[in-house]
């Protein structure tokens, strides 16, 4: 997607703090971290939210999910971590490039 900032991320047009990458998944720094680790879980693939998952994106996003807990063991979150999708603006989506946000090592933001 031309106009997609996590596109441009991924195709290395904007900086950013990249702490894993694969065939498949970049996972960055947040810009705006809301804990002491605030990762960005990113597919390469461009999908807009949970709202466009398509069937075949099933083993892209289960790859997503057991690479989470992989990443907060390598972050040093022993003691748990918390994982947020927004969906949508009325779910406080800012980026339309779906996403999967991993917090850990403080005070928890939210509920
Ligand atoms: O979250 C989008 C997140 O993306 C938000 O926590 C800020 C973060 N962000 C925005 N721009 C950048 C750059 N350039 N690098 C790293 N992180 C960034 P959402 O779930 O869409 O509200």
């Amino acid at each position: 997607m031309d106009d997609c900032l996590f596109c441009k991320i991924n195709q290395n047009q904007i900086p950013s703090d990249k702490v894993y990458e694969d065939d498949d998944v970049i996972v960055i720094k947040d810009i705006a971290p809301k804990a002491k680790v605030h990762l960005l879980v990113i597919p390469k693939k461009h999908i807009a939210s949970l709202n466009e998952l398509l069937p075949e994106d099933r083993e892209l996003m289960g790859k997503i999910m057991l690479l989470l807990p992989e990443l907060a063991k390598a972050q040093g979150l022993d003691s748990g971590f918390r994982t947020i999708i927004n969906t949508g603006k009325g779910g406080g989506q800012e980026v339309f490039h779906i996403h999967v946000h991993l917090l850990g090592g403080s005070a928890m933001p939210f509920a």
